[in-house]
């Protein structure tokens, strides 16, 4: 089994505009973020290159692995150390063809049947959520809760990364319920503070850990 971080900052620049996805990289890595995602749902290809080819020598230099995602080509071109596919995003067993074995691949799955389904298929990680209410995505479901993220966690032979509305109040209850991790945006890129708010919320899950 790969070695899959407890905190998942996604990067975002639609939410808030004081700082890029580098900046936010940086603080959040000097914070203890043990993972970036690189998440962008507009500009082109190249702009999308550039971008997550910059985070990820930023966070080579401080050996955190940096995950795209649902662009398989965006983490090759820029040798992202993992993409993220969501249930509309390319299929696992694709991913699995197209990107080396060392390649960390994550998924969204959002029923039992499509957890299964991911892990066959080589997911190394899942992601569950939205476990509380999340204005961060436009499409989100109804939030899952805590109960549905411990039976989630007891079905999957692989970490789950809860996601969805997770703050510093509710980091440990989350990891209490059986999450391997968590993953957010706005809990640090929505802070005024990004690198003191990881800080917080690092220590929040190794407190329960
Ligand atoms: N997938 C499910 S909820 C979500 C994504 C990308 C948004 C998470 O953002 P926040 O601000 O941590 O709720
Ligand atoms: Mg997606």
């Amino acid at each position: 089994m790969k070695n899959i971080g407890v905190l998942h900052v996604i990067t975002d620049t639609t939410l808030q505009t004081r700082f890029s996805h580098q900046q936010l990289t940086e603080l959040a890595i000097q914070g203890g973020a043990d993972t970036i995602q690189f998440r962008q749902k507009y500009g082109t290809t190249r702009e999308l290159i550039e971008t997550a080819q910059q985070m990820k020598e930023i966070c080579t230099k401080h050996n955190v692995p940096l995950i795209v995602n649902d662009r398989a080509d965006i983490a090759l071109a820029a040798q992202a150390d993992g993409t993220h596919f969501g249930q509309n995003d390319m299929p696992v067993s694709i991913g699995r063809q197209v990107l080396s074995t060392e390649t960390v691949i994550g998924a969204s799955a959002r029923t039992e049947e499509k957890i299964l389904e991911a892990i066959s298929q080589g997911a190394d990680y899942i992601g569950y959520g939205p476990i509380y209410q999340t204005s961060s995505k436009t499409d989100a479901e109804t939030p899952k809760g805590l109960e549905r993220l411990s039976l989630i966690c007891h079905l999957a032979a692989c970490p789950v990364i809860a996601i969805g509305g997770i703050t510093i109040d509710t980091a440990a209850e989350v990891i209490s319920a059986g999450a391997h991790g968590i993953a957010v945006i706005s809990a640090v890129c929505g802070q005024k503070d990004p690198f003191a708010a990881t800080q917080n919320l690092i220590q929040e899950i190794q407190r329960v850990k």
